[in-house]
């Protein structure tokens, strides 16, 4: 869509490598005509999305590092942030982590650590981004983060990052609540499965993909460019009477039963 976020200075956090869904979000908005700002935490993402923005010929703004798991990361990303670009218009949070040894099994196995991490990278991470960002976004904005429907039902091996993203979407209506008089919206888009960095290794990930091909109402996956292009409109003016929402980008597999 040329031209639909013409103007507009977007925060994209959570890109790994070519398959992560931030960079199929990257290509909708670069097609949109946003100026893109980044935040990496590891020095190997950030030489993936230096080599991957000089191959499709994008330009960033700026690219930050950021660690959510600190609070001083995220306010010195975002002073940085502002100092270099002054406002901005829009956030894609795109980042999740829970140890590998609680993504199988039981879920009444998890450790006290390893809940408080999923919850604190992959929810509270919101919260805080939601803080910092805020207060760039003087002409009003949008917030846009991602979940999976293992916050919903039951889906196994997913255990503790269910709870999680459970947590998150509920942080996505209070966050909502909180911001929506400064004309800021923040919303979810709940994704299909797609093979990512995160997603390799994990038990259980083939066989869900396979279920889905057999029984979504559209008979496949979705794929980050679909992911990209849902979160663009949430990003644009085309959902400025949506706030406090998770719109499910699944090829329809959440309503069946
Ligand atoms: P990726 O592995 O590509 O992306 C995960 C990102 O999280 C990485 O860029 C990683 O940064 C970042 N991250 C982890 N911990 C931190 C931290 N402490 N501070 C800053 N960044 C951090 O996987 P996806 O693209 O699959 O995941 C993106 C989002 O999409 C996640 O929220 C995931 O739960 C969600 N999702 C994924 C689905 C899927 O099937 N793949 C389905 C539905 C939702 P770094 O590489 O620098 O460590
Ligand atoms: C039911 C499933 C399959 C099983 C569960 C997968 C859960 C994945 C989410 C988390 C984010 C994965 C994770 O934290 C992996 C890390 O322990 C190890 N990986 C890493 O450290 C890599 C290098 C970095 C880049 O990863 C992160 N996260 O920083 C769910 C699937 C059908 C759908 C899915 C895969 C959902 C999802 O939320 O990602």
């Amino acid at each position: 869509m040329p031209g639909l976020l013409e103007g507009k200075n977007i925060v994209v956090m959570g890109v790994a490598n070519e398959r992560s869904i931030a960079w199929g979000i990257t290509t909708s908005l670069h097609k949109a005509g946003a100026n893109l700002i980044f935040t990496n935490r590891q020095e190997r993402s950030y030489k993936k999305l230096v080599k991957l923005l000089e191959k499709n010929e994008i330009d960033p703004s700026l690219i930050v590092s950021c660690d959510v798991a600190s609070d001083d990361s995220i306010a010195s990303a975002f002073t940085e942030i502002k100092e270099k670009v002054g406002i901005i218009h829009g956030v894609v949070h795109s980042i999740a982590f829970a140890n590998r040894e609680d993504l199988k099994g039981e879920y009444a196995d998890t450790s006290r650590e390893g809940f408080l991490l999923a919850q604190e990278i992959s929810a509270f991470s919101l919260v805080a981004v939601t803080k910092a960002a805020k207060e760039l976004m003087t002409e009003g904005g949008s917030i846009v983060t991602q979940t999976y429907l293992g916050s919903e039902k039951v889906v196994q091996s997913y255990n503790v990052m269910g709870v999680a993203k459970a947590s998150l979407e509920a942080s996505v209506r209070y966050l909502a609540e909180d911001v929506g008089k400064y004309g800021i919206r923040v919303n979810a888009i709940s994704a299909g499965p797609i093979r990512t960095l995160s997603a390799k290794g994990v038990s259980g990930f083939n066989d869900i993909n396979s279920v889905i091909e057999e029984k979504a109402p559209l008979r496949r996956n979705v794929d980050q460019d679909q992911v990209g292009d849902a979160t663009m409109f949430f990003l644009s003016e085309l959902s400025r009477g949506i706030t406090g929402e998770v719109l499910h980008v699944d090829a329809g597999y959440n309503i069946i039963g």
